[in-house]
């Protein structure tokens, strides 16, 4: 592949002094807030092969991982092939989780019950780390760190890790950052991979594809929820909990939970084997979260036994293969010179009524094609 036919992420007009080792935070923090950044260029302007990354992240070392996972997140072209051989290195290493997806309509209490329910699996010698994948925040082109401090006991937890959403970029954005975030964090000794996001219809599909046990969060009056809620949400659910069942709210919690369970049992289980029903819980006060525990510890011993657990995540990787590839195609072809300069006459001739579609789409291949000869 010449220069000037890679796609943008391969850009190589910056290699020069990162044959062997690279400089973290100067170099890759440009997607991190300002606080961050400056304190990040401020503590480790040093400079660091990956080899030391990939001891540091494989001994637990947790500032070692956030600066892998930085280079992950990094948009520049020539941290790619870094973060790829981080990556390659640590695999073996990799896969001794369970991965959980937790999403729900803004204000449903994914945070909370994170808070309470990674802080209760810290004291029983897990190690969690969350993640977050958040639709809105790609679309802004920002990260949200508000998450951070509504988790404030388990973000000072040392059993604890929590990264923020990272932020969009290319070779799939935010789906590849999240997924190799999470073979990072996996290698860092983190046996619970917790993944959070906000349940607007939009992320759900892309979560599901990483994760082994898919929870929905839900307030309490399903019939009012379900009416907002996407269709197809429920059909990838292991399990749907209702939060907030405390107080006064606890008969209608208790009520809700029956009516999802109902509708459970009217649909195919997203996993082979496992029959997904609704639980309570309160994040606020910790009722039901020891039980939560117990349903996943149950759903992990049921689907490895039947080699289901084993069998999805086999699966995934191929799905995930698949994806990376559509996206680096679609890639190369929308940022290829020749089609950028075409496709606005081809979109005139079309809207215009001057040349069929298939025409068009014919012509611009044939000119894609081309310049790759
Ligand atoms: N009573 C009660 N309140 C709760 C419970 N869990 C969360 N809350 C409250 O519900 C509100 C929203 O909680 P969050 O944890 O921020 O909800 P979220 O789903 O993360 O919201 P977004 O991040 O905006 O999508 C907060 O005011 C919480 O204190 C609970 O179990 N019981
Ligand atoms: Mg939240």
């Amino acid at each position: 592949m010449s220069d000037d036919k890679r796609p943008e992420w391969f850009d190589s007009s910056n290699h020069e002094g990162f044959a062997s080792s690279l400089k973290p935070g100067v170099e890759f923090a440009a997607d991190r807030t300002k606080e961050s950044t400056s304190k990040f260029v401020k503590k480790h302007g040093e400079t660091i092969s990956v080899q030391e990354l990939k001891k540091g992240i494989l001994s637990g070392d947790r500032a070692r991982l956030a600066k892998g996972i930085t280079l992950i997140e990094s948009n520049a072209s020539h941290h790619f092939n870094h973060a790829q051989e981080l990556l390659h290195s640590v695999l073996p290493h990799t896969g001794r989780s369970i991965r959980i997806g937790i999403s729900g309509v803004p204000g449903a209490g994914k945070s909370t019950f994170i808070e309470t329910f990674g802080t209760y699996l810290c004291e029983r010698g897990h190690k969690v780390a969350v993640l977050a994948v958040d639709p809105s925040s790609s679309i802004n082109g920002g990260s949200i760190l508000g998450d951070k401090t509504r988790m404030e006991e388990l973000a000072r937890n040392p059993r604890a890790f929590i990264r923020p959403s990272p932020s969009e970029g290319t070779l799939g954005g935010v789906h590849r950052k999240t997924r190799e975030t999470m073979l990072l964090c996996e290698a860092a000794g983190f046996d619970v991979i917790l993944i959070e996001t906000v349940g607007v219809g939009q992320s759900e599909a892309m979560v599901r594809s990483m994760v082994d046990f898919f929870m929905l969060l839900v307030l309490t009056g399903a019939g009012d929820e379900l009416q907002g809620m996407k269709k197809g949400i429920m059909e990838l659910v292991d399990g749907i909990v209702v939060n907030k069942a405390d107080g006064d709210n606890l008969p209608l919690a208790i009520r809700t939970k029956s009516e999802y369970s109902r509708m459970l049992h009217f649909l195919q289980p997203a996993t082979k084997g496992w029959a997904g029903k609704a639980y309570t819980c309160s994040a606020l006060t910790g009722k039901g979260i020891p039980e939560l525990w117990g349903v996943l510890t149950d759903f992990s011993e049921t689907t490895k036994k039947s080699g289901v657990f084993q069998e999805r995540r086999r699966m995934q990787a191929k799905e995930w293969l698949y994806s990376l590839m559509d996206h680096q195609l679609k890639m190369m072809f929308y940022k290829n010179e020749a089609i950028k300069e075409l496709l606005p006459n081809l979109e005139n001739q079309v809207m215009s009524g001057n040349k069929t579609v298939t025409a068009a789409v014919k012509q611009a291949f044939q000119a894609f094609m081309d310049t790759l000869e």
